[in-house]
């Protein structure tokens, strides 16, 4: 029944999601710098399966934990400060793999870096972010339980002097930005915490949940800042229009390596770990690879461009002749100019070349508009379709290891979005 009621929920909040534009953002979620207060402690977060987990991560400043911690978003050159307050019941620490001069002030000395001690020490890190792109950061305190726990986060790098680029270059540049953290649970881990055993084996560690920024499949459609879900502010849901330049920052912030999918096109990936793909400085992304799955190994940050258009299609993703009222990018919507380069011209008026089978014959996936042109809904049992009133087109984005797109065994869910190509008369902001 619970199950259920989510299942009803999860309906609810994606036709919200739709219906009330704008419901994405052009920037990345997070909190901007140069100084940062953390405080890493302890809360729950909601699974896919319904159930609840005991999580440690990050809250920014006195305020509520967030899984993953909060993103910390930064301008190249600047001097980074993160203040570390520790209310959890064992020491913790935070690493920032890539910045290379990071010192700690207070704590004490641990393995990997300085430490704050249990139930309320602190510790203040401070480096320059001299590089841009995407990176993250993470407990360097008994990291095999820690990272488990939850103690990861992002870090974004915006490089001086430009808008709308990662990267110094402009074969870095954008339109519109997401990012995406990949992680993985063993419950029973947390289940031992929760039960006060603060140093469960972890060797035998075997993942039966998987998230997108912090949630599981379908949660992940959610928009940001879901008050049911305040433990986990941050959507996954990629939406853009057609020509547009989507980056995806993807963190994989896990243990597992995840081979992530992306459906609709090639993503072409110009830089790992915060490092442009260019054969010598200056260069842009020439050593650049296109490919439609990144295989994010455990610690590595990729960032890649994507792009949807109809072109090659063999036909009119608009409309089509017979349909003058849709064939025509112009007169389709009259207050929508459509980019030139979304389609080829020969493909104009075109209609799809399949003869649609009959409603009886037909099986409706819950994001069907009943038309396959792009902005166009057509007919429908009634009750159906509700989940895309904007006729878009959807297509998953997800962990191409099988199994992770389940939670707790129940598919769907796991390591699963939805990208939705959005009709260029759907208002999304601007950055
Ligand atoms: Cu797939």
């Amino acid at each position: 029944m619970t199950q259920l009621l989510n299942r009803l929920a999860a309906l609810l909040g994606l036709v919200l999601a739709l219906t009330c534009a704008p419901q994405t953002h052009a920037a990345v979620a997070g909190i901007s710098g140069p100084t940062f207060n953390l405080t890493a402690k302890a809360d729950q977060i909601t699974t896919g399966d319904a159930n609840s987990v005991l999580v440690w991560s990050y809250a920014n400043g006195l305020g509520t934990l967030q899984y993953p911690g909060p993103t910390l978003i930064v301008n190249q050159g600047e001097v980074v400060t993160v203040n570390l307050t520790n209310s959890l019941p064992v020491a913790t620490s935070i690493v920032f793999p890539g910045q290379s001069d990071v010192t700690a002030i207070g704590g004490s000395a641990g393995l990997q870096t300085a430490e704050a001690a249990a139930n309320g020490g602190t510790v203040s890190y401070t480096f320059t972010a001299s590089q841009p792109g995407t990176y993250l950061y993470q407990s360097g305190t008994k990291p095999a339980l820690q990272i488990e726990m939850g103690l990861v986060g992002a870090l974004v790098v915006r490089p001086a002097g430009v808008t709308k680029q990662a990267y110094a270059h402009a074969g870095s540049a954008y339109d519109r930005e997401y990012l995406l953290l990949l992680t993985e649970m063993d419950p029973t881990i947390h289940l031992q915490v929760a039960q006060g055993n603060l140093s469960p084996d972890t060797s035998d560690f075997f993942a039966v949940q998987w998230y997108i920024n912090g949630r599981n499949g379908m949660d992940t459609l959610y928009d940001n800042g879901i008050p049911w879900m305040q433990t986990q502010p941050y959507g996954s849901m990629v939406l853009g229009k057609p020509g547009e330049k989507l980056l995806l920052r993807l963190v994989n912030a896990g243990r597992d390596a995840h081979p992530f999918h992306v459906h609709g096109n090639n993503i072409t990936v110009i830089a790992r770990d915060a490092r442009l793909l260019e054969s010598a400085p200056g260069m842009g992304p020439d050593l650049a690879w296109s490919d439609f799955t990144i295989k994010a190994i455990p610690g590595a940050t990729y960032d890649g461009v994507f792009t949807w258009t109809g072109r090659y299609l063999g036909w009119d993703m608009y409309g089509y002749a017979s349909n003058a009222t849709y064939c025509n990018q112009l007169t389709h919507l009259p207050t929508v100019s459509y980019p030139a380069t979304t389609q080829d011209d020969s493909d104009r008026c075109k209609p799809i070349p399949v003869t649609l089978p009959n409603q009886l014959d037909l099986t409706y996936g819950m994001h069907y508009s009943g038309s396959p042109y792009l902005g166009s809904t057509g007919t429908l049992p009634p009750g159906s379709g509700e989940w895309n009133p904007y006729a878009g087109y959807f297509f998953m984005w997800h962990s191409h290891s099988e199994k992770e797109l389940t939670n707790n065994d129940i598919f769907p869910g796991g390591m699963l979005t939805m990208f939705v190509v959005v009709p260029p008369n759907y208002s999304l902001p601007t950055e």
